[in-house]
C-alpha cells in the first residue's frame, strides 16, 4: 500500500502540502481540481499545474478523488453522452499525465450524507454523525441548511451549494430511477469508459454509497457485498474496481469488512480507513481511527488488506476535530495525521509478523 492524504487544493484546503509531506510515510495526496463541475473536461494544461505543485512539495498524485459523474448519466438523460465524452476525454487527460486511479461515486443527487458536522464526543472533539431519526424528521432540502452552519466555512465535497440550489429539479429528475435503472446507467457508463481505462492503465474505484442504505427514497447501490460483485460482473474489466471505504459499508453492521476486503481481492484499487461508533444501528458517529475508541476492529481490516496484496492507496478517511483546529469537517489535519500514523504502525506489525515468521 501506498499511505496517502486526501488534499482539496491550494484555495480550498486548510491543510498545506507542507504539512502533509511531514506526516511520516504519506508520500502522495489524493486530489482533486475542486473548482471544476460535473460534466465539465479537465484540461492537460491545469491537470499539469496541480501536478507540478504536488510534486514541488516532494509528494505525488496518487490518485484523484473524485471526477464526478454529471447527474444526466446517472439517470440515464437523451444527452448523457456528450457528458461520457467530456468523461472520456478528462480521463484520458489524466493518463497523459500518469495519473493511474480515479475515485468516484454513483449516488443520487447527495454524495454521503450527515445529520451533523459537530457532534461533540466524550473527548470534547467533534465528529461528523447520523441519526436516521433526525434525518427522518428532515427534508432535503432543509438539510443542508440545517448542517452548514457546523462547515467551518467551507465547502463540502458533494454538498456544492449551486447543485443544492436545485435540489427540487433534481429529486424531480431522479423520479423514474429505481435500483435497476441505475445500475442499467452505471453499466452503460463503464462500458463506454473502458477502453481508455484499458489504454491508459487507470483504475476506476467506485466509492460506496455512505450511509449504505436509501435516503429521502433514493436508490443506492453501492451498498453490500452482493451487489459490489454485480457492478463488477456486468463490467468485467480489472480497471472497473472499487474503493473500499470502512467507514461507508461499516455503516451496515451487516457488512463483514475484512470478509469483504477478501472478496475483493484484484478488485480493489483503493482504501479510505476510519472507524465508527454506534448508539444504535442507525445512530452513529465518528470515533478515532483506534479499534478501541469505536466499533470496528481496524487491526483485522489492515490485516484483510495486508492479505490480498493491496498494493494501491490508502488513506486515513475522516478524523475528528481536535486541537481547536478550524477546518472542513472530518478534513483536519491533525486527526487524520494521528490515522495515519496509526494505520502505518498497523502494517509495520503485521507485515513484520508475516515475514519473520
Ligand atoms: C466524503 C467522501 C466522499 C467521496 C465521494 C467519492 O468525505 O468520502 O465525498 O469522496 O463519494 O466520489
Amino acid at each position: 500500500m501506498e499511505m496517502t492524504m486526501r488534499w482539496f487544493g491550494t484555495g480550498f484546503d486548510t491543510v498545506t502540502l507542507k504539512q502533509i509531506r511531514q506526516v511520516p510515510g504519506v508520500t502522495g495526496v489524493i486530489t482533486t481540481l475542486y473548482d471544476t463541475t460535473p460534466g465539465e473536461v479537465w484540461s492537460r494544461e491545469r491537470i499539469r499545474a496541480l501536478k507540478d505543485e504536488v510534486e514541488a512539495a516532494g509528494l505525488r498524485i496518487s490518485g484523484i478523488e473524485s471526477v464526478n459523474i454529471h447527474d444526466s448519466i446517472k439517470i440515464g438523460s437523451p444527452d448523457r453522452d456528450q457528458y461520457i465524452d467530456n468523461y472520456i476525454e478528462t480521463l484520458r487527460n489524466l493518463g497523459e499525465e500518469d495519473i493511474h486511479m480515479v475515485c468516484y461515486n454513483f449516488m443520487p443527487v447527495f454524495d454521503w450524507t450527515r445529520s451533523e458536522l459537530a457532534r461533540k464526543r466524550p473527548d470534547g472533539s467533534t465528529v461528523l454523525a447520523y441519526s436516521q431519526k433526525a434525518i427522518d424528521a428532515l427534508d432535503p432540502e432543509t438539510m443542508f441548511d440545517s448542517i452548514k452552519g457546523d462547515a467551518n466555512g467551507a465547502v463540502l465535497p458533494g454538498w456544492e451549494p449551486e447543485r443544492m440550489a436545485k435540489i427540487k429539479e433534481l429529486f424531480e429528475a431522479y423520479k423514474d430511477v429505481d435500483e435497476e435503472k441505475l445500475f442499467e446507467n452505471l453499466k452503460y457508463f463503464l462500458e463506454k469508459i473502458m477502453p481508455v481505462c484499458d489504454e491508459y492503465d487507470i483504475n476506476m474505484a467506485i466509492h460506496p454509497d455512505d450511509p449504505a442504505w436509501s435516503v429521502f427514497g433514493l436508490p443506492r447501490i453501492i451498498i453490500n457485498l452482493p451487489n459490489i460483485m454485480r457492478m463488477m460482473k456486468m463490467v468485467d474489466n480489472p480497471h472497473n474496481g472499487v474503493t473500499f471505504c470502512s467507514g461507508s459499508y461499516g455503516t451496515n453492521r451487516e457488512n463483514d469488512l475484512p470478509g469483504m476486503i477478501r472478496a475483493l481481492k484484484g478488485r480493489l484499487h483503493f482504501a479510505h480507513v476510519r472507524n465508527l461508533k454506534f448508539n444504535s444501528d442507525d445512530d452513529f458517529e465518528e470515533a478515532a481511527h483506534l479499534s478501541s475508541d469505536g466499533d470496528f476492529d481496524l487491526y483485522e481490516i489492515v490485516k484483510a488488506l495486508y492479505e490480498i496484496g493491496f498494493e494501491g492507496p490508502i488513506r486515513p478517511d475522516h478524523g475528528r476535530m481536535i486541537w481547536d483546529e478550524v477546518a472542513m469537517p472530518g478534513y483536519g489535519l491533525y486527526d487524520r495525521a494521528l490515522g495515519a500514523t496509526y494505520i502505518n504502525g498497523l502494517w509495520e506489525a503485521i507485515d513484520k509478523n508475516a515475514t519473520r515468521g
